[in-house]
């Protein structure tokens, strides 16, 4: 049984970050609470992507938050992740699991209640689930689910989910009501002046709507 904990899960920007550091941002936001860090780099090669993988790992180490890589399996296992997160557009979640192996968690978006039910808990770990609100990090992002869509999903899926896009600390309480173990953002800490007091307002806020 794999043991990780969605509630607060930040995927980095290199963008976003370019002033801190995506090193840097990661350190600071598991030193406010973050229990996940995604490295997302869609412009990055994997030779690139191992580089800064291997960097954040090395930090991260001594914090308990978990490293998640974006889309490339290759890298994932180079920099010896804790886990691999894949799209719709990106591998087949099967052929993810088969590259990884057993013991790395694997997590699938899906935006839609019909690819939240066809999630198959043998092969995928976690869903994210979204966006739940329309969000310029994310350009091309599907339709919005609104806070109504993270239960439909969350409901749905026979994994554990995480919901993304748009959230702040605000939506804590109506995201975890709605049946999400945690929320996935970027721009909520990425860029802020002091990730570790975004991340740390946000972790208090999900303390809240769970006491
Ligand atoms: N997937 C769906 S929305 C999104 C991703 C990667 C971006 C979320 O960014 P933000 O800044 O938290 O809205
Ligand atoms: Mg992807």
């Amino acid at each position: 049984m794999k043991r990780f904990d969605l509630s607060l899960y930040l995927v980095l920007d290199p963008g976003l970050c370019a002033g801190t550091g995506m090193v840097n941002t990661a350190l600071a936001a598991a030193s406010g609470g973050a229990t996940i860090i995604q490295l997302r780099d869609k412009q990055a090669g994997t030779a690139s992507l191992i580089k800064t993988g291997r960097a954040l790992k090395a930090a991260l180490a001594e914090t308990g938050a978990l490293l998640i890589v974006n889309d490339d399996a290759e890298a994932a296992i180079a920099i010896d992740a804790d886990g691999l997160h894949v799209g719709q557009n990106d591998m087949a979640a099967r052929d993810a699991r088969k590259q990884i192996g057993s013991s790395m968690i694997l997590g699938l978006s899906v935006e839609t209640e019909d690819l939240a039910a066809a999630i198959d808990p043998a092969i995928v770990d976690y869903a994210g689930i979204g966006p739940v609100f329309a969000t310029s990090t994310k350009p091309d992002h599907k339709p919005p689910i609104g806070i109504d869509g993270v239960a439909r999903l969350a409901g749905a899926c026979r994994v554990p989910a995480v919901a993304i896009g748009g959230l702040t600390a605000t939506h804590a309480e109506d995201v975890l009501a709605a049946g999400a173990k945690g929320l996935a953002v970027v721009s909520a800490i990425c860029g802020t002046p002091d990730p570790r007091q975004a991340a740390a307002s946000i972790t208090d806020a999900i303390r809240k709507a769970r006491a």
